[in-house]
C-alpha cells in the first residue's frame, strides 16, 4: 500500500489583480494565501507519509517579481525532501510563460518532466510508472495525450497532464484531448491540471482535476485543495478530498422577492452571511453579496448603492469581524417601479424619466461614451481595469452593466422620494 497527493494550479505568488483598489481589502492575507495553502499541502504530505506528490501544472503564475518565489519553493521542497518525499511535476501554460524558472535549478527531490516528449519515470520499489509531458510554450494546441505510451503491464500507471480536455467553461483551450483518448492508454489514474474547479471526469479509470489549492478571486469560490490517493495491490482503493485553502471566496446570493422594506433586506443579508460562515470550514471569507429576484427594495438598492453597501458591510463586520471581507455588493435584482403612471404625466419630470430610460443598451450608440471611458482610463490606475476586475472595460458586458446601473440609480433616485427615510 502507498499513498500519493495529486494537486495542480498552485499559481504561487499570483498577483493581486486590482485588489489594492479596495480600501478595506485584506491584501496581505490574500497575497500570501497561495503560499500558505502550499505549506498546508507540504504538511499534509508529511503527515500522511505519502510516497510522492504530483503537481499537474501551473505551479507558478508567470514571471516572478523576484527570486523569493523560487526560494520559497526550495524551502518547501526541502521539507518534503527531509521526509524522503519526491515531487513530480509538469509545466502548464503559466509556467511556460515564466522565464525565470529556466534560470534556476529545480530542488533535488523535484522532477519537472520534459516538454520535448512524453517522459516516463519508473518507481520500481512501488511498482509505479508516471508518464507526463510539460508545456514547452504558453500556447499548446496539439493533443499531447496522443504521444503517451500504452500502460506498462503489471504496474500502476499514472498520466500527468495539463489540459482543458474537450473544453471547460472559463478556461482557455490547451492541449485539447478527450477522456476517451486518455482511457485508451489503459492507465489507472490520470492526474490532470488546468481547470481550477475540482472535477471527477471518470472513476474507472480515475481521470481527475483536483482544482486549484487556493481561490484567488470570486470566480474561484468554494472549498479548494488536493486529492490524497491510496493505492493497494495495483489499484486505487481510496481518493480523499483534502482542504488546503486558508481563505474562502464565497458568493452569497440573497433573494429579495417579497421584501418591501430595507429592514427585511438587512435581515436576509444577516441570515445569509451567518449561513455562509458556517459552511466556510472555519476559514476567513472574501464574500460577494449578490441580490436576486424582483422587488421594490431593488429600486432603493439601485438608487443608493454606496449607502446600502456600507450598511451591509457593517452587518458583516458585526457577524464575523476580521474573518469576513465583503468584496462587493452586486444588485442583480429587478425593481418594481411604476413607470407607466410616471410616464403618463405631461411634465418635465416624465420627460426626464423617458430620456434616462431611452438611453440605448448598446454602448456604441451612446454618443460621447467612448471619450468618457478613455478619459477614465487616464485617471484611474490601470490595475483597476484588469481581467479579473468588475471594471474590466475590455468586456462589452461590463459597459452594458455600468450603463444599466447608472440608469437604475438615476430612475431610482427620482422615484423613491430622494431616499429620505
Ligand atoms: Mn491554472
Amino acid at each position: 500500500m502507498f499513498k500519493f497527493i495529486h494537486a495542480a494550479d498552485v499559481h504561487l505568488d499570483s498577483p493581486l489583480r486590482g485588489l489594492s483598489r479596495y480600501e478595506s481589502a485584506p491584501a496581505e492575507s490574500i497575497r500570501n494565501a497561495c503560499r500558505r495553502a502550499f505549506e498546508n499541502l507540504v504538511a499534509l504530505a508529511i503527515e500522511e507519509k505519502v510516497s510522492f506528490v504530483l503537481l499537474a501544472g501551473d505551479l507558478y503564475d508567470g514571471d516572478w517579481k523576484d527570486y523569493s518565489t523560487g526560494i520559497f519553493l526550495s524551502r518547501q521542497m526541502g521539507r518534503l525532501g527531509h521526509h524522503g518525499i519526491s515531487v513530480f511535476a509538469v509545466a502548464g501554460n503559466h509556467d511556460a510563460a515564466n522565464r525565470m524558472t529556466k534560470a534556476l535549478d529545480n530542488p533535488a527531490n523535484m522532477t519537472m518532466l520534459s516538454s520535448r516528449k512524453v517522459e516516463t519515470i519508473r518507481l520500481a520499489e512501488l511498482g509505479v510508472a508516471i508518464h507526463g509531458r510539460s508545456f514547452g510554450t504558453q500556447h499548446v494546441n496539439e493533443n499531447l495525450a496522443s504521444g503517451f505510451a500504452a500502460a506498462e503491464r503489471g504496474i500502476f500507471n499514472i498520466g500527468l497532464l495539463h489540459t482543458s480536455l474537450d473544453g471547460r467553461e472559463g478556461h482557455a483551450v490547451y492541449a485539447p484531448c478527450t477522456a476517451d483518448d486518455l482511457r485508451a492508454k489503459g492507465y489507472q489514474y490520470w492526474a490532470l491540471g488546468h481547470i481550477h474547479k475540482q472535477e471527477f471526469v471518470s472513476e474507472d479509470p480515475w481521470i481527475v482535476f483536483p482544482g486549484c489549492i487556493q481561490g484567488r478571486h470570486i470566480r474561484e469560490a468554494g472549498a479548494k485543495g488536493c486529492l490524497l490517493v491510496t493505492v493497494e495491490d495495483g489499484a486505487v482503493s481510496a481518493v480523499e478530498k483534502c482542504l488546503l485553502d486558508v481563505l474562502r471566496w464565497v458568493e452569497c446570493r440573497v433573494d429579495l422577492t417579497d421584501t418591501t422594506e430595507m429592514q427585511e433586506v438587512f435581515e436576509l443579508v444577516r441570515k445569509s452571511i451567518e449561513n455562509q460562515s458556517q459552511s466556510a470550514d472555519g476559514r476567513p471569507m472574501a464574500m460577494r453579496i449578490r441580490f436576486e429576484g424582483t422587488s421594490s427594495t431593488a429600486d432603493e438598492l439601485s438608487a443608493f448603492p454606496e449607502r446600502f453597501e456600507q450598511q451591509i458591510k457593517s452587518i458583516g463586520a458585526e457577524i464575523a469581524g476580521d474573518d469576513l471581507w465583503i468584496e462587493r455588493v452586486e444588485n442583480a435584482a429587478v425593481g418594481k417601479l411604476d413607470l407607466e403612471s410616471a410616464y403618463s404625466e405631461d411634465s418635465a419630470f416624465a420627460k426626464l424619466l423617458k430620456d434616462i430610460l431611452s438611453t440605448p443598451h448598446n454602448p456604441d450608440e451612446i454618443s460621447g461614451l467612448r471619450d468618457v471611458i478613455a478619459d477614465l482610463r487616464q485617471k484611474i490606475p490601470s490595475e483597476a481595469f484588469g481581467a479579473e476586475s468588475v471594471l474590466n472595460l475590455d468586456e462589452s458586458q461590463t459597459i452594458k452593466r455600468l450603463v444599466d446601473e447608472a440608469k437604475h440609480m438615476l430612475v431610482g433616485r427620482l422615484l423613491t422620494g430622494g431616499g429620505v427615510k
